[in-house]
């Protein structure tokens, strides 16, 4: 008998695959956006020229230049998938720890994982293919290729907005060397709304000169908190008011987000937003590195949050901290130490 020869069939990559492998790891928007020059890079060099990025250092060095175009990351890649993740929970929640810090797991290891499954299954429907995937810290411009990719728009308070998941989402990519069909960005759907503009406690969103507004990072209270080292100017530790990691004013007060979904993700749930400031305050460093290690907390490794902690307790001019604020001016640490003394000459004020 002759065994007739079956032609290989070529796979090619088709978007109903993408589509059921992307909510299969857990990814609630996913869309696609070429490997190609950056439109909104000049935005970018702007936004960086004019000095925005302001103790964000890496944003700023020879790296910034890598974000022009998403194949000096990875030269043979033709597309990006971009996804993105809810992270909002009921809570229990309080505005000095971010929401999107309540978890007990970092975002970057969750997406990461879950990523790579998307992958695995793609890579095993679609045949091999050259892939990188990133997650916030790679030098891409993961909100405008996500608008690009008709996740949502770009709003007001510089966040991608969806409609109708609102902003509480992470984003993440995977560059790959297929070519897949781009979708296109949707509507701007902000309107003629600027609560976000009035909200902000620090006026960090500030004119683009062009009609539209951008976020001065110099200002925000989430760099403040989170990526600024050492001892704070002291209008900075005022002007902190009671935020410890973050900020989510602009989106709290943002309409879109208000009847937002809720994550189903256990890494996400709320077991860290409402941890009292005294709590945080008697933490050890031992306890500090078993309670947070694995969570976004551990960016400011301990003596930020302690630093924090006592800005708050400073802000919040209730005697009832005097006795921490007394032992943390009494750590070895300079920045927490000044920022404890500054807050107990609050408290002092105060009386
Ligand atoms: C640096 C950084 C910060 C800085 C600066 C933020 C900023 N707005 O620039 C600080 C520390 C302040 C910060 C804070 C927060 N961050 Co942050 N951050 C980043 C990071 C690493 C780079 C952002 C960047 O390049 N900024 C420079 C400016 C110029 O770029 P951009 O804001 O992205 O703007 C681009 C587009 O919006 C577009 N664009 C801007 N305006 C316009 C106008 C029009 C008309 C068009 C067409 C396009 C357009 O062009 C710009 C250049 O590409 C990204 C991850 C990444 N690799 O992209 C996460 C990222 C933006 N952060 C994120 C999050 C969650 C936060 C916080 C909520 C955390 C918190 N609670 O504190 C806050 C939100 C504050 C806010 N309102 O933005 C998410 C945002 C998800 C989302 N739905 O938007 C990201 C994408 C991380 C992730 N992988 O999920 N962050
Ligand atoms: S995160 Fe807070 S400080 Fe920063 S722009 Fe938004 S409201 Fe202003
Ligand atoms: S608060 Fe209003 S202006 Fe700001 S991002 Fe939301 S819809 Fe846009």
């Amino acid at each position: 008998m002759i065994r007739e020869e079956i032609p290989l069939i070529p796979k090619t990559p088709d978007r109903a695959s993408f589509a059921a492998a992307a909510q299969r790891a857990g990814f609630a928007l996913h869309g696609v956006a070429d490997a190609a020059v950056m439109a909104d890079y000049p935005i970018y060099q702007q936004w960086v020229s004019d000095g925005m990025a302001g103790p964000m250092g890496y944003l700023a060095d020879h790296r910034g230049a890598l974000r022009a175009d998403p194949r000096t990351l990875m030269a043979s890649a033709r597309s990006v998938l971009c996804l993105g993740r809810l992270y909002n929970t009921d809570g229990p929640a309080s505005s000095a720890v971010s929401r999107y810090a309540w978890g007990a797991e970092d975002y970057h290891d969750v997406l990461r994982r879950s990523l790579q499954a998307m992958v695995d299954e793609l890579l095993e429907a679609w045949g091999p293919f050259e892939y990188r995937i990133c997650v916030d810290t790679a030098p891409l411009l993961e909100r405008s290729l996500a608008r690009e990719a008709g996740l949502g728009w770009i709003g007001r308070n510089t966040c991608l907005i969806n409609q109708p998941a609102g902003s509480w989402f992470f984003l993440g990519e995977v560059l790959i060397s297929l070519k897949l069909t781009a979708d296109s960005p949707p509507p701007d759907r902000c309107g003629t709304c600027r609560r976000c503009i009035d909200a902000c406690p620090t006026q960090a969103l500030v004119p683009d000169g062009a009609g539209g507004w951008r976020l001065d990072g110099r200002l925000c209270i989430s760099t403040w908190t989170i990526e600024q080292r050492g001892v704070l100017p002291e209008e900075q530790r005022a002007e902190s008011g009671g935020h410890v990691f973050g900020c989510d004013i602009c989106q709290e007060v943002c309409p879109w987000n208000r009847r937002a979904p809720v994550t189903d993700e256990t890494a996400f749930q709320a077991v860290n937003g409402g941890t009292a400031l005294a709590e945080l305050a008697a933490l050890s460093p031992e306890e500090f590195r078993a309670r947070f290690r694995k969570t976004p907390l551990w960016r400011t490794k301990y003596a930020g949050l302690l630093r924090n902690v006592a800005t708050a307790m400073g802000n919040s001019r209730d005697p009832k901290y005097r006795e921490h604020l007394q032992r943390l001016s009494a750590s070895e640490d300079d920045a927490v130490r000044a920022h404890a003394e500054w807050a107990l000459l609050r408290l002092e004020a105060e009386r």
